[in-house]
């Protein structure tokens, strides 16, 4: 059988920056894998074995967790429009790395799926960080119109230099914080609170703003150090709080809703290359069916997540999420900027129009209006 492991060919090192601080110089351009994947390319036609392509995926969520439905899903229509040629198999539970070791897998060719949260991008490019601004979505319906919109398109499609190709927009959903202290009713709760975020400058400052003090970890080592109370606090959607059972080592659970994770789902991109074309598009159509089924998924078990941890004794709170709003609304004004490490200017305000198009204009005001409300 004629397997093809093309996409080892693809053995460049990757010099991935860590945190890209606004001011920062560091480039957030990694180097260019396309002359690599050039020469990886060495046939295009489909000759149908059974399993020839057979593609892993990894994640960093537990197998029930949507991530890992929707990739199953798309596994699922890959194999009947190929007929079995083209294959894809789920790791979640971060067997195979955390999210940025899932991102260098695709670059070097170990793995060809993932899905992932757009935070950890911030290492690679800055094309993702509009949506590390906090509160820039009030609804899902407004994060998905900006995800299926041509700009986040646009931004989906902007990581060929990173060696990925970006297929679809799944989603993980809106973050709220767990700790195992007191209730966050306010922001000044926060003050003191250890918290694990995302390896994302962002994030980082939204919290330290907020009187926290963030520590930036994988997914995989959180519970333990939740449980070890190496940290106090985290912060994630409902469906990734219940499937972790993060109920366990936290007893508090408050609504803050302050960050809206999109979740790209990426192949490498010397490995979809070197796919014969009829490949490429079965995949491209697989990504793309599974979408809806992967966004219901993340509606479903955001209500019977919710109502879990509220049986297994989670207590659940709902903040006033304006006070966290203007607390935050410096973000904006540090990172929207035509600067290395910060957002584009540009894709912020072509976000804001589509914004604008979903509620007619209600949320791109009550952003534009953020910074000038914590001014008061
Ligand atoms: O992308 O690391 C995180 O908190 C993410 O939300 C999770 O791994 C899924």
């Amino acid at each position: 059988m004629k397997k093809k492991v093309l996409a080892l060919a693809l053995a460049t090192t990757l010099c991935a920056s860590a945190f890209v601080g606004c001011s920062s110089s560091s480039s957030t351009t990694t180097e260019s894998s396309n002359t690599e994947s050039t020469e990886a390319t060495e046939s295009t036609e489909a000759t149908g074995e059974a399993g020839e392509y057979a593609m892993i995926s990894g994640t960093t969520v537990p197998d029930a967790h949507p991530y890992n439905l929707g990739l199953t899903k798309m596994g699922e229509l890959l194999s009947e429009k190929t007929n079995g040629a083209v294959t894809l198999d789920v790791f979640g539970n971060s067997q195979l790395g955390s999210e940025r070791d899932l991102i260098e897998g695709l670059q070097l060719g170990s793995v060809q799926v993932t899905c992932v949260s757009t935070a950890p991008l911030s290492g690679f490019t800055d094309a993702f960080l509009v949506f590390d601004l906090p509160f820039l979505f009030e609804t899902s319906e407004e994060a998905r119109a900006v995800m299926d919109s041509e700009v986040g398109m646009e931004i989906l499609h902007s990581v060929d230099e990173q060696g990925m190709v970006g297929l679809a927009w799944f989603e993980n959903g809106f973050r709220n914080v767990t700790n195992s202290k007191l209730p966050i009713e306010t922001p000044d709760d926060l003050k003191g609170i250890k918290i694990r975020t995302m390896e994302n400058p962002m994030h980082m400052a939204a919290f330290q703003i907020m009187g926290a003090d963030p520590t930036p970890m994988a997914m995989g080592e959180v519970f333990t150090a939740l449980q070890q109370g190496t940290i106090d606090a985290q912060e994630n959607p409902v469906p990734i709080i219940e499937t972790n059972k993060f109920d366990e080592v936290q007893t508090y659970l408050s609504m803050t809703g302050h960050l809206f994770s999109p979740a790209p789902v990426f192949i490498g991109k010397a490995y979809f290359d070197a796919l014969p074309a009829e490949y490429q598009t079965a995949v491209q159509e697989a990504a793309d069916e599974a979408v809806p089924y992967q966004r219901e998924q993340i509606d479903l078990q955001n209500e019977s997540g919710l109502e879990a941890l509220q049986e297994r004794g989670m207590q659940v709170n709902y903040p006033d999420k304006a006070a966290f709003q203007e607390a935050t609304a410096p973000i904006y004004e540090q990172y929207i900027k035509d600067e290395a490490g910060c957002v584009s200017p540009d894709i912020y305000n072509r976000v804001l129009d589509v914004l604008a198009s979903v509620d007619g204009g209600a949320t791109t005001e009550t952003t534009e209006t953020t910074t000038e409300a914590a001014a008061e």
